[in-house]
C-alpha cells in the first residue's frame, strides 16, 4: 500500500514537471517487469510536444546501456532496431507500446521488480536544436500487463490530470 502511494505521487511530481517547464508531456509510462536472469526490458509511454520535438537520448540508473528501439518487419521476421531519434510531431500522441517503439533497458544492474519505480531521463531535441533534460518516473508493471486497469493508478483514484 505505501509503495502504491510513493508511486502515484511521484507519477504526479513527474507530470506537473512535464507540464510546466517541458515542452512534451509524458502519460502511462510503464517499465515491464523482469524475470530472474532477465538483462533487458523495455519502457513504455505515451508522448506528446507542443512543438516539433525529437528524443535523442535516453539513460536511466538501473541500465548500463538505454536506447530506442522500434519493432518492425523485416524479411517477415519481427526485429528490433536502435533509432538515431525518436520525432515528436507537434501535438500528435506518440505511443510507445509492446510491438512498436519502446525504451529499451540494456546491461540491467538488477531485476525489475513489480512495485519498483524506475526513473528515466529523456533529452529533447528541439527544431532549433535546444536540448532539455526530461525525467520520466515509470513504475513497474508484471510481463503481462496490458492496460493501467487494476494497479489503482489509471482509474478515478488520485489527483488526475489538469485540464
Ligand atoms: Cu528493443
Amino acid at each position: 500500500m505505501k509503495k502504491l502511494l510513493i508511486a502515484t505521487l511521484l507519477a504526479v511530481t513527474a507530470n506537473a514537471w512535464a507540464q510546466g517547464a517541458a515542452t512534451v508531456t509524458v502519460k502511462d509510462a510503464w517499465v515491464r517487469a523482469t524475470v530472474a536472469q532477465q538483462k533487458a526490458t523495455g519502457a513504455f509511454m505515451q508522448l506528446t510536444a507542443k512543438a516539433d520535438t525529437k528524443v535523442v537520448e535516453a539513460s536511466s540508473s538501473i541500465a548500463g546501456v538505454v536506447e530506442i528501439h522500434e519493432m518492425a518487419m523485416e524479411k517477415d521476421v519481427m526485429r528490433m532496431r536502435a533509432m538515431p531519434a525518436l520525432d515528436l510531431p507537434a501535438g500528435k500522441t506518440v505511443e510507445l507500446k509492446p510491438g512498436g517503439y519502446h525504451v529499451m533497458l540494456m546491461d540491467l544492474k538488477g531485476p525489475v521488480k513489480e512495485g519498483d519505480v524506475v526513473s528515466l531521463l529523456l533529452v529533447l531535441e528541439g527544431k532549433d536544436g535546444q536540448r532539455e533534460t526530461l525525467e520520466v518516473k515509470a513504475p513497474v508493471r508484471a510481463l503481462n500487463a496490458k492496460t493501467a486497469k487494476g494497479d489503482g493508478h489509471g482509474g478515478g483514484h488520485g489527483p488526475g490530470p489538469k485540464h
